[in-house]
């Protein structure tokens, strides 16, 4: 009996994947072709050996189906980045409009994406390339997958241990790699739990299967299975099947569902769960198309979120996927959101991006202003939760602190949506979305500019003006700009000082420095442009001439930064955009819609130095 269902869930798996090749196999080919086709879209694949990347080609292929203005170009590098280069030279030959590249080896293919990327819109999947020449990256947190395969091992053997198998991917390739080291670092915390591994080079069923059947002769008294994808799982099933071992509990990674839309691997107990590792094929697809029809609002990284499957949450995981809700699509959705403050310009152009984004898309929002205090904010939540508003989005004041209301929400059933800020500890279980900038790289890119801008000064000696104490942005703008001027010896902090992102702060906080420094300060870096405004102010009046005897440079890009850089009283801004409102409202819907929302996504920002400021001024929307 479990026999045929062994059979029958093999075949349907290797089903799902047949009927997916099968798909792939009219690559290119269009049903009621339209008359004009407007982009030719070339997708570069690393291999089609591993079901994880027919899979995704497929979900390309499937939501670009609905585009009949959009035709399609795969090729396939068969694991080689010599191939695979070759593979996108020849599509830019071809006169792609926009290059979707899952990179066979992230150093090896970082200059040809790079090339590509000043000529056409490039969408990179999975492995990510070095530095930020693309215009969007989509991939999975396979730290964090391997954490939560950690998570769930300790769960399944309880408080007494027991002996694991990983059953790893190939450990060159950074997904694998990821993967066991988060695994890691939760299971070896437990002194109970001893692990074997092996390594299975191509991610493929019959070689777990080998591996798992010797080590299973070598150490009978296995209890968990861990293997890097459900493929390999499978295999690893089989083996224990084999050895009259069925009493192991197995799972792996990835989660596809079948033709039908099924997990039966899951259904029907083969493995004990998954934890799924969605491909980004569909949102390249669909970020593709905006991209090409111009939408605003596009991020520079998503990162897709990965959730442990079980047959108690399997359901409910088929229809994140599917996107069907049961509920009434046209009920009005009511957001409550918990600002901040009004701190500085970019606060308010950021509160204007989500109001009025909210009533484009015409949500009901409850917008409680902050007094930038966690009180007011936490207040504000628990009134969200009371009315029984369907999100709950805010930008955290500060990064600790959100525990216990933010459990309070996930007991309600009320998702959450981070925006702007993050919190810590970092637990995306309690948020459903992260949207916001990389504060790390706004600091190193800060630090970068000044270095390249007096790399022939003997000494710089740098006052540095602080945003709100222990928020995301002060925290992580420190960190980045430090760990730059790190290597530099010539450059150092003459003092660090709080501010709280308000012009008044950098004023008054200028103004002591200028008493106790005077004129040994060559550089301020703010935090902000409204401290740096107000640093401005202050060292004018101390006589001294902002942006010639002493070099500012701040982050935000506001309109009144430009003016500044124009004037030239400052000399450098980095962007960081207010302007989250729709990216916000999209996550909205598609939550709504019981679709899966990615767990980060990082908004695309530039640097503008004040010899640009002229040209960008009228360019600029905040
Ligand atoms: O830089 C500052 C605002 O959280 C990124 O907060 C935001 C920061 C921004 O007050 O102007």
């Amino acid at each position: 009996m479990k026999r045929n269902r062994l059979r029958r869930s093999l075949s349907l798996f290797l089903a799902a994947c047949l009927f997916l090749l099968g798909g792939c196999s009219g690559l290119g080919e269009k049903k009621n072709a339209p008359d004009k086709v407007e982009f030719l879209i070339g997708v570069s694949q690393a291999n089609l050996i591993e079901p994880w990347r027919i899979i995704m080609n497929e979900e390309i292929r499937q939501e670009l189906s609905k585009h009949p203005e959009a035709r399609l170009v795969f090729t396939d590098a068969a694991q080689s980045s010599a191939q695979q280069i070759r593979d996108v030279e020849q599509l830019m030959q071809q006169g792609i409009d926009l290059l979707i590249i899952s990179p066979n080896d992230s150093k090896e293919l970082t200059p040809i994406v790079a090339e590509a990327y000043k000529k056409l819109p490039v969408i990179v999947v999975d492995r990510a390339v070095e530095g930020y020449d693309y215009t969007l990256y989509i991939g999975p947190d396979n730290k964090g997958i391997g954490r939560e395969a950690g998570k769930y091992t300790r769960e399944l053997l309880g408080s007494g241990g027991g002996t694991v198998v990983e059953l790893q991917g190939p450990l060159g390739v950074p997904s694998a790699l990821e993967r066991t080291v988060g695994f890691r670092e939760v299971v070896e915390q437990h002194e109970n739990i001893k692990i074997v591994s092996a390594t299975c080079s191509n991610w493929q069923r019959d070689e777990a299967e080998d591996q798992m059947t010797t080590l299973l002769k070598k150490y009978p008294q296995v209890d968990i299975v861990f293997a890097h994808s459900d493929y390999m799982a499978l295999g690893a099933y089989m083996a224990a099947k084999k050895l009259g071992q069925e009493r192991i509990k197995i799972f792996g990674v990835d989660g596809f569902v079948d033709a039908q839309g099924k997990l039966p691997l899951i259904a029907e107990g083969i493995l004990s769960g998954t934890i799924s590792c969605p491909t980004g094929g569909r949102e390249a697809a669909q970020y593709a198309m905006d991209i090409l029809h111009r939408e605003g609002g596009l991020p520079k990284k998503i990162i897709t979120r990965s959730t442990k499957v079980t047959k108690a949450t399997l359901e409910q995981y088929l229809q994140a996927r599917s996107g069907l809700k049961k509920e009434s699509e046209n009920k009005k959705i009511v957001l409550g959101f918990s600002q901040v403050g009004a701190e500085s310009d970019w606060r308010k152009a950021n509160s204007q991006s989500i109001k009025s984004a909210a009533q484009a898309d015409g949500i009901e929002l409850l917008f409680a202003e902050g007094d930038q205090s966690q009180a007011s904010q936490i207040k504000a939540i628990r009134s969200f939760i009371a009315q029984k508003v369907d999100v709950i989005a805010f930008s955290p004041v500060v990064e600790y602190g959100w525990g216990e209301v933010l459990r309070e929400a996930k007991e309600a059933g009320i998702p959450v949506i981070l925006s702007d800020r993050s919190i810590k500890p970092d637990d995306d279980l309690l948020y459903d979305s992260f949207i916001g900038s990389d504060f790390l790289e706004e600091g190193r890119r800060a630090a970068r500019w000044l270095v390249d801008h007096t790399k022939d000064r003997p000494q710089v000696r740098i006052l540095e003006l602080e945003g709100t104490a222990g928020s995301g942005p002060a925290v992580d703008r420190k960190l980045g700009f430090a760990e730059i001027i790190a290597s530099h010896d010539e450059y150092r902090i003459l003092s660090s000082e709080l501010g709280d992102f308000t012009k008044a702060s950098g004023e008054s906080l200028m103004k002591d420095a200028l008493k106790r420094y005077g004129r040994s300060i060559d550089v301020v870096y703010a935090h902000n442009d409204d401290m740096a405004l107000g640093a401005i102010q202050a060292i004018s009046d101390y006589g001294l001439k902002p942006g010639q005897d002493i070099i500012i440079v701040s982050i935000d890009a506001t309109a009144a930064a430009f003016r500044a850089m124009i004037s030239g009283k400052l000399n450098c801004t980095v962007e960081c955009t207010p302007l989250l409102g729709p990216q916000l409202m999209q996550a909205v819907k598609k939550q709504m819609a019981g679709r899966q929302i990615p767990v980060r996504i990082i908004t695309s920002e530039g640097v503008f130095p004040a010899e640009v400021a002229r040209q960008e001024i009228n360019g600029r929307r905040y």
